[in-house]
């Protein structure tokens, strides 16, 4: 029904124009293929991630000119067997392995087939199902088990051993909400190498609750009847154009990218400004996100989710549906990786592309002609859902013809839930329901920012603004300024928002000198943050340093992609932001990577139940002095093009 509301499009990336293009279908089989051949694998080694090994800054800027293809793809690997990691790197143009590395002592991501092999394990378990017995479980087959990791608590088995520690819950009938009624007390530990359960950790019996927290449409009771259609119509097609991943939207140009790991990813993000096209980054991503929570009961004191390194944000990605998921003139892109075996793992419409009406851009009305000009903003949006488990995390890009860049995240899905004895309340948590609550937690991201503004030697200034105090020359005490500071360090360049003094960060190069004679730049805008309220020596907090700062500079470096590290699942801690930037190197005026922390605490509500109205987290980046005006003066008037004909312009 939805086909009916506009034109709609995929594509897979195949027939590659672009270097930084994701590995294509053909590409991962052949990787596939020359590593079994190569190395011989047997049935328990796991394919963690194939990703396109990305070729250096160097060649890819020279691309244009070689004109030479050069395909190389990432591999990690891990053997149940021997519980080993193996890293490896597969030249597609060679057509062989080029590298082969073990990496002792690490824990990769877990796989989708973990999820659901690992669920299977628990609910086979004689002494799981014992366990569900005595809370009051008759039917095991009404029973979810969520794998969660299970983090660095020091135990021996977690330095040894690949880990899980479920969360379970149990349905009323197959299409039930089950997160209405967790398993409270019950924690399975699941050696993921053997899938077999090795304990059964119970903290005693909490009875379920016993209400329903439904939201499918054929099991609301009553939905409202008041919705008339809102169509998005775009009869001369939209106004972007595509070749493969490659994307230009009015001034805009910039390449899409997909990775099992990350998700999705933009790249080489450009605007065409007087007859140049003028690159602003390099290469946008999110790097790691944790969701710590804040509850120190046994059940839930050892919770917390890195859902890209530990769950990988782009094997959960969604497929998207027009109409749904998105409005209006719609380009899809295929999500192209592989399951644990190493088998192509297609996941249609897992990127979403399209135009928006943003409302008023710019207006004014000279009042002595009464002649008012207005422009409607519009942007472009690229967006991806995944869903870990119970939640939902939404990434859209928004780029506006303002020159400005926007990153949002929307949250929703459905909380994580415990249960507590009738008429008790919850400290560390709010009561949903009867005997239902959902502990307070946070949602930290971290993204990976790769700035290139007009080339790749760039510096980072903080600006903060203060007032000046009554003198000679501010009589009537009025004054205030901005004050940059210029970041030199990496050490220094670790900061902390500041509303006191209206903070925020400017990206700049010296090297390119605007009309008015300074260095171009962009202003990097925080929006919702937070601060983590566990102890520092809180296990999670130690494996997820990026927390420590909202802000860090690095010089480029092409193998530091993740603010945790590349293994934080089971890891100790340490690694990442945290390691790098003890180096204290260097970040003025060369190709420096900008980190950017952002954290939204949630304290739950029980308009959040069952199901979770989105929450909004996000940055903007906004030109300044990067154009020598307004970019969007040149904007024509809207029409008011109305069906009837009586179409007239905006101005
Ligand atoms: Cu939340």
């Amino acid at each position: 029904m939805f086909m009916n509301l506009t034109e709609t499009s995929t594509s897979t990336c195949t027939g590659l124009h672009h270097p930084l293009e994701p590995l294509t279908a053909d590409e991962l089989r052949t990787t596939v293929n020359i590593l079994r051949e190569g190395k011989q694998l047997g049935k328990t080694i796991r394919f963690v991630s194939i990703v396109l090994k990305e070729p250096s800054k160097k060649y890819v800027k020279g691309f244009c000119q070689n004109g030479e293809l050069r395909r190389e793809a990432f591999v990690v690997l891990f053997d149940n067997g021997t519980n080993k990691c193996f890293e490896a790197v597969v030249s597609l143009n060679e057509k062989r392995i080029t590298s082969w590395k073990h990496i002792p002592g690490v824990q990769p991501t877990m796989t989708a087939d973990e999820q659901i092999e690992c669920e299977k394990a628990v609910l086979e378990s004689e002494e799981f199902q014992a366990a569900c017995k005595r809370h009051g479980v008759e039917d095991i087959d009404l029973v979810m088990v969520d794998i969660w990791t299970a983090g660095n608590y020091g135990a021996r088995e977690e330095s040894t051993m690949r880990l899980a520690r479920p969360l379970c819950f149990v349905r009323a009938d197959l299409t039930d909400n089950g997160y209405a009624r967790p398993i409270e007390g019950l924690r399975p530990v699941v050696d993921l190498n053997q899938m077999k359960v090795i304990r059964v950790e119970d903290y005693g019996c909490v009875p379920l609750p016993s209400r329903p927290g439904n939201y499918r449409a054929d099991r609301v009771r009553e939905l409202r009847t008041d919705v008339k259609p809102l169509e998005i119509t775009q009869p001369d097609g939209p106004s972007f154009q595509v070749n493969g991943c490659e994307v230009s939207w009015q001034k805009w140009s910039l390449i899409i990218g997909f990775n099992s790991r990350e998700g999705l990813t933009l790249h080489n993000i450009s605007y065409h400004d007087g007859g140049k096209k003028r690159s602003i980054l390099y290469r946008a991503s999110l790097s790691e996100m944790v969701v710590p929570y804040g509850d120190p009961g046994p059940t839930q004191n050892k919770k917390n989710a890195f859902d890209s390194g530990e769950y990988g944000m782009g094997q959960c990605a969604n497929s998207l549906e027009l109409g749904c998921d998105c409005l209006g003139h719609i380009k899809y892109f295929d999500g192209v990786i592989t399951n644990s075996r190493g088998e192509l793992q297609i996941i249609k419409n897992a990127i979403c592309m399209h135009e928006e009406d943003y409302g008023i851009l710019w207006k004014h009305t000279d009042r002595r002609h009464n002649q008012p000009e207005v422009r409607r903003s519009r942007r472009l949006v690229i967006s991806s859902i995944s869903t870990v488990e119970n939640y939902e995390y939404g990434f859209f890009w928004y780029l506006y013809q303002d020159g400005s860049i926007q990153f949002e995240i929307k949250l929703t899905g459905i909380l994580s839930l415990g249960a507590l004895p009738a008429g008790q309340k919850a400290k560390y948590g709010n009561l949903m329901a009867p005997q239902l609550y959902a502990p307070n937690h946070q949602h930290f991201f971290n993204l990976r920012l790769d700035f290139d503004l007009d080339g790749v030697a760039n510096s980072v200034y903080e600006v903060n603004v203060q007032g000046e105090p009554k003198s000679r020359k501010n009589p009537y005490g009025n004054a205030f300024y901005a004050k940059p500071t210029l970041l030199t360090t990496e050490q220094k360049a670790r900061r902390n928002l500041k509303l006191e003094t209206g903070r925020y960060w400017k990206i700049v190069n010296e090297n390119v000198k605007n009309e008015i004679g300074e260095p171009v730049g962009y202003k990097f805008i925080a929006g919702d943050n937070s601060v983590p309220y566990a102890a520092k020596t809180a296990s999670w907090y130690k494996r997820a340093g990026f927390v420590n700062n909202h802000l860090w500079v690095t010089p480029y470096a092409p193998d530091e992609k993740f603010g945790a590290g590349d293994y934080p699942n089971q890891h100790k801690g340490g690694d990442g932001l945290i390691k790098w930037t003890k180096k204290n190197r260097s970040v003025t005026n060369t190709d420096i990577v900008l980190w950017y922390t952002m954290g939204h605490t949630h304290i739950p509500r029980p308009e959040d139940y069952p199901v979770m109205p989105a929450s909004y987290i996000g940055f903007l980046l906004k030109p300044a002095g990067f154009f020598t005006m307004n970019p969007a003066n040149d904007l024509p008037p809207s029409s008011k093009a109305a069906k009837n004909g009586n179409a007239s312009c905006c101005h």
